[in-house]
């Protein structure tokens, strides 16, 4: 008996559509296809294969319909969202979660069947009179173990194309997957658009099936919540991860480029405006990614590829001095979809790009002239501080060779990062897997800057700065991590940065570039080539490597003064994070495993210690005797 789906899919869609799809020979697919036809009732459908002229179909119809505009540079578009749509809508995007589970407290749910029937009803004919685009992609390298299938439908052409440029090209994969009922699928619709943006912002949803593994967004535009491959797949395989014991994460990866032309591969966390992107750029290492990894335990060792093939990136203060990279690529004949910027004649600009602005010309609140305000009476900046560009990654010079590779790169150290005014260090290294798991990935915390609403240095929970997007409760993700690398000989090791610590004036301590010498550092002690001093929190450079690193990496004079301003250990916001942390861990989270507090009882216990024996302040020459010897024997046994 044909299938039935087919045969209503042969019945609605062109010949030549039909042919590509149903030579996929997936039912599971065939069913979503149909059942998304019936309830959207576009006006037509395109398969989008690998090959060019389908993806060049995709960006034609993005600009014809008005969803991109091109700029000067034709390889270059702009695309605008909603004046209210900016950004990752937190409060609608919800699990759909069957009766019986617990995702924890900090996650929100709604009840599968109710959060369903809402969906679909808003999806009722929602496409009529568009066009949707089917388009295959792959989460990770192709012909991989990391590889994970994936399928979106969408009415936004913008949408299906800025995927184009940041993911793999999954349709050849699809025609032999394992298990053919083994992929992800993602539905989006922009809704009713006026003047090219969705009007009905007030039934936008973003709804995560963590069942079927489907995920639902309508009524919105901002490629955080609509591009399904990014954060959106990424809750749905934090839950994968989590059953088959590897881990999802919200880190770029990249190399580090050591002496004798050795490469050592890091990933790191940080919440979003914490310096991400511009760390795995760093003029002289390599990238791989910028903003999701999947890691692995193979053959001993972890393991890591990017899930993504671009780049999603806040274009806001990229300029040519502080991201060197990003500009020449953004001012190459490469494709390019700038997204919430200002365009005047043609020319893009944004907020922080080193130039002097026209004072009027089109943005995220259209037509803009300096002094422009909106309805709540806020002057409209030239470009959103979420504004955004879209490129390829295999356009960037410093693209790392193995950023394909189908078995990923060995992780040699894994960062964590935030935005921290008072607390941590510019860097430092876990004593062990767990303590940096606990006191750096799990002890993460963010400050609000002056650009987010609301007030300026509030602190935000941002647990390995992927607490937004967990599936399973916090304390299993935690204790997955804990275990991801037992009984390994060498597993990762663990820093921390901070590249916003100030002096007690409100000073900066650090430059931007100081970054660039971090990485070698933790590249030296990945590699055991340098020591460190022992502090209660970690262990830190030692002056004199810190010195030659500084006159390497940027030719400039370190001073011992620097050093000892940005490395004195403080004791009392130390003490203060613990209590933060513990107060956290002990009231909003459930069943918090008990190896979490014993740690930061450890750490407490250190800093007060310290403080017995140096006061509070501890400048980093201050290591007592004792432990510069334990710090010995810990260098020894490495
Ligand atoms: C982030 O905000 O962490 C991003 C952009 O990478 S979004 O796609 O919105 O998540
Ligand atoms: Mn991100």
């Amino acid at each position: 008996m044909p299938e039935k789906d087919l045969v209503f899919l042969e019945s609605r869609l062109s010949e030549d559509n039909f042919e590509k799809l149903q030579i996929l020979r997936n039912r599971k697919l065939n069913r979503f296809v149909a059942e998304t036809l019936q309830r959207c009732n576009p006006k037509s459908v395109f398969i989008c294969t690998d090959a060019e002229e389908d993806i060049q179909y995709v960006r034609r119809k993005a600009i014809e319909k008005g969803e991109e505009t091109l700029l000067k540079n034709p390889n270059q578009t702009v695309h605008f969202d909603g004046y209210y749509d900016q950004a990752r809508d937190k409060a609608n995007t919800k699990y759909l979660v069957p009766p019986g589970t617990d995702l924890g407290a900090s996650i929100n749910w709604i009840d599968k069947d109710r959060g369903l029937n809402e969906i679909q009803s808003f999806l009722r004919n929602i496409m009529r009179g568009k066009e949707m685009y089917v388009r295959f992609f792959s989460l990770g390298p192709t012909n991989s173990v990391f590889s994970i299938a994936a399928v979106q439908i969408t009415d936004s052409a913008y949408v299906a194309h800025s995927e184009d440029l940041l993911y793999r090209p999954g349709y050849e994969q699809f025609k032999k997957l394992d298990d053919p009922d083994e992929f992800f699928c993602v539905l989006h619709s922009a809704g009713e658009l006026v003047d090219g943006v969705s009007a009905n912002l007030d039934l936008r949803r973003i709804y995560i099936d963590i069942e079927d593994e489907i995920v639902y967004s309508v009524n919105t535009q901002y490629a955080g919540n609509t591009v399904g491959f990014k954060k959106l797949s990424l809750r749905l395989t934090i839950r994968k991860a989590a059953r088959e014991s590897w881990l999802a994460e919200h880190m770029f990866v990249m190399g580090v480029h050591g002496p004798q032309d050795r490469v050592t591969y890091f990933t790191g966390a940080f919440p979003s405006f914490c310096g991400k992107t511009s760390t795995s750029m760093i003029p002289g290492e390599t990238i791989i990614g910028d903003d999701i990894a999947y890691l692995r335990r193979i053959n001993g060792e972890i393991r890591a590829v990017n899930v993504e093939s671009g780049i999603f990136g806040i274009i806001q203060d990229v300029n040519p001095d502080v991201d060197p990279l990003i500009w020449e690529v953004l001012n190459s004949p490469e494709e390019v979809i700038y997204s919430n910027i200002l365009v005047a004649d043609g020319l893009p600009y944004w907020c922080g790009d080193g130039r002097t602005h026209p004072e009027r010309g089109r943005n995220f609140s259209g037509e803009w002239i300096q002094g422009k305000k909106d309805k709540e009476g806020n002057v409209i900046p030239a470009s959103h501080k979420n504004a955004r560009y879209t490129v390829r990654l295999r356009n960037f010079p410093n693209l790392d060779s193995r950023a394909d590779d189908p078995a990923g790169v060995p992780v040699g150290g894994i960062i964590y990062g935030g935005r921290d005014s008072d607390t941590w260090v510019p860097v430092q290294q876990s004593f062990s897997w767990g303590h940096g798991v606990i006191t750096m990935g799990a002890s993460l915390e963010s400050e609000s800057t002056a650009a987010t609403l609301g007030q300026e240095g509030v602190r935000s929970f941002q647990p390995m700065s992927n607490l937004d997007f967990l599936s399973i409760p916090l304390r299993r993700y935690i204790e997955n991590h804990i275990l991801f690398t037992a009984g390994l000989s060498r597993p990762p090791l663990i820093f921390a940065v901070n590249y916003f610590l100030k002096d007690k004036d409100g000073n900066y301590l650090n430059g931007m570039k100081d970054k660039y010498v971090w990485v070698k550092w933790m590249e030296l002690r990945v590699n055991g080539e340098v020591g460190a001093r022992q502090t209660p929190t970690g262990f830190i450079p030692k002056y004199e490597h810190l010195a030659r690193l500084f006159k390497e990496v940027l030719q400039q004079e370190y001073t011992e003064a620097d050093y000892t301003k940005q490395f004195t250990l403080r004791i009392p916001e130390n003490l203060r994070k613990i209590d933060r942390l513990t107060q956290i861990y002990e009231t909003q989270v459930k069943d918090t495993p008990q190896t979490l507090l014993q740690i930061l009882e450890e750490q407490r216990s250190r800093l007060l210690q310290a403080q017995e024996e140096h006061g509070d302040y501890v400048p980093p020459d201050k290591s007592p005797r004792e432990r510069r010897r334990r710090q010995d024997d810990v260098e020894k046994e490495r």
